[in-house]
């Protein structure tokens, strides 16, 4: 089942059919244990609206209303390597490796909800940065007791130079107005989503294809529990929290963003976020 966050209120898909709940919260709908149940429920007292199927992108929203977005780090090998090369004229490069093998995950605030974009909308690279990339990474939906209850696609915008120079500077090179989009969708699986799914990503310049990557989401070194446990032990989140789970696609080091590259990713049974980049 997915969950759109749109302009005509919340539109559930299931089987192929469209429905729009009498629930316009956001909160109050999505922050619920057992989540998959308790929306197959209500599906079975509404009427599918076939007209719901068309809905133009231009109306779907991000899948937050007041939900923090946090991050985990290093959680791919592939995000520790590159991490350890960016950072080792600071010194840093063993501070990942050390993280990468620790019992204690690296957990980040990534973004307030208001700095969230959603699909079709428009993500930044800083200004003072010379060296970004989109993360494209799997994204958890934990409510507020604790449990996850679904999935959506999240791209952890980040300014490598940023964070090469220093490790401490890493806030700045993650949380900036544009650096964080999540959706299309709030994806919510009966059963944990699929190990084996894809996460791709794909970036175009002028129409031209000038990165792809892929990675099965089974290839990160932790499990969503233990993320969803460590993020949820000292903190409280009253209507919820998303959690970006991490990269494992870091592009060559001769990649950066630029403005009006279109990046696009894809984690099978979620769909697809699109951003353009400003
Ligand atoms: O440690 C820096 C950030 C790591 C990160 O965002 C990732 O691995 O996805
Ligand atoms: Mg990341």
């Amino acid at each position: 089942m997915k969950i759109y966050n749109t302009k005509r209120g919340i539109v559930i898909e299931h089987l192929n059919e469209y429905f729009l709940s009498p629930e316009s919260d956001w909160d109050v709908f999505v922050n619920r244990s057992g989540l998959f149940r308790k929306v197959l429920e209500e599906i079975h007292t509404l009427d599918p609206e076939p007209s719901l199927s068309g809905q133009p992108r231009r109306d779907i929203l991000a899948p937050i209303s007041k939900q923090e977005v946090w991050a985990s780090g290093v959680t791919y090998l592939r995000s520790r390597e590159a991490r350890m090369e960016e950072s080792k004229d600071a010194g840093g490069g063993d501070f990942y490796a050390r993280v990468y093998e620790a019992k204690r995950p690296e957990l980040f605030f990534k973004a307030a909800p208001h700095r969230v974009i959603g699909t079709g909308g428009t993500v930044r690279i800083r200004k003072d940065s010379k060296w970004n990339v989109p993360e494209p990474e799997l994204v958890l939906f934990i409510c507020s007791s604790g449990s996850i209850e679904g999935y959506t696609i999240g791209n952890d915008m980040s300014s490598r130079d940023i964070e090469g120079e220093n490790p401490l500077y890493l806030p700045q090179a993650k949380c900036y107005d544009g650096s964080a989009a999540i959706g299309p969708c709030l994806y919510v699986p009966e059963q944990a989503i699929d190990p084996k799914a894809m996460i791709r990503i794909s970036i175009d310049r002028s129409h031209e294809s000038v990165f792809y990557g892929e990675i099965s989401i089974d290839r990160m070194k932790r499990t969503q529990t233990e993320l969803a446990e460590y993020l949820f032990q000292e903190l409280s989140f009253p209507h919820g929290a998303f959690l970006m789970t991490g990269t494992g696609i870091v592009p060559p080091d001769t990649f950066t963003l630029r403005e009006g590259d279109v990046i696009k990713i894809t984690i099978e049974h979620i769909g697809t976020l699109e951003n353009t980049v400003a």
